[in-house]
């Protein structure tokens, strides 16, 4: 499902894996140790290679660990794109903690880098759907609305975001809410 905003920026739905479709910025699903895991994380240093990890360990290094609703910046070793943006989500509790805040933190954060480095199209994944247990559907209300927002709003150079979905049950939590903004069309 492909939905374009007004002033002509696109905001793109996809199912599949995150390593394998490029962009200029791939975000990651991380967390606040920057040490890799599973999930998005492990696919995203497998598939890109030692040499962002040992990025990791240098930023790790100045600046220790990298707070909920944060990013911090890597290059994309052998993944299809120019950088790697390391997210790090809100680990969810009850929704009563911050978590939507954070969680739009990491969305805008991202998008924010990306304007910093002239990145053009950035992916996301479901950040903190996984292991993290935010409800699919409240997180995509969030991913998705403060992206729109900040594509509408914001004098950006982003011209698309694509959220990269795994499965179904993702997909169409998105499509959703994706739907609602009135003139989406398209299949995956
Ligand atoms: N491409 C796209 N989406 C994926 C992929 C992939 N290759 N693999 C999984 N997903 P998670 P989190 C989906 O757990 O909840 C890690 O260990 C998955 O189905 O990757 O933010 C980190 O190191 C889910 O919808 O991230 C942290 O410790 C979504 O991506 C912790 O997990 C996010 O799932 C972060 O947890």
């Amino acid at each position: 499902m492909e939905k374009r905003l007004k002033n002509g920026k696109r905001v793109r739905l996809v199912t599949g894996d995150i390593t394998r479709i490029a962009a200029g910025a791939i975000v990651n699903a991380a967390n606040s140790a920057l040490a890799g895991g599973g999930g998005v994380d492990g696919a995203i240093h497998r598939a890109g290679g030692p040499g962002i990890m040992a990025e990791l360990d240098e930023i790790r290094a100045k600046i220790g660990r990298c707070p909920a609703g944060r990013a911090v910046a890597t290059s994309a070793g052998r993944l299809p794109a120019k950088y790697v943006f390391h997210a790090v989500g809100p680990v969810y509790r009850d929704g009563q903690h911050g978590e939507p805040e954070l969680l739009s933190g990491c969305y805008r954060t991202c998008l924010q880098m990306a304007d910093e480095r002239e990145v053009h199209t950035i992916s996301f994944p479901a950040i903190s759907t996984g292991v993290y247990g935010y409800p699919l559907s409240e997180a995509a209300g969030i991913a998705l609305r403060t992206v729109v927002e900040y594509l509408e709003t914001r004098p950006t150079g982003v011209d698309e975001a694509i959220f990269v979905l795994f499965d179904a049950a993702a997909y169409d939590a998105y499509a959703g809410v994706l739907g609602e903004y009135g003139s989406a069309a398209g299949t995956p």
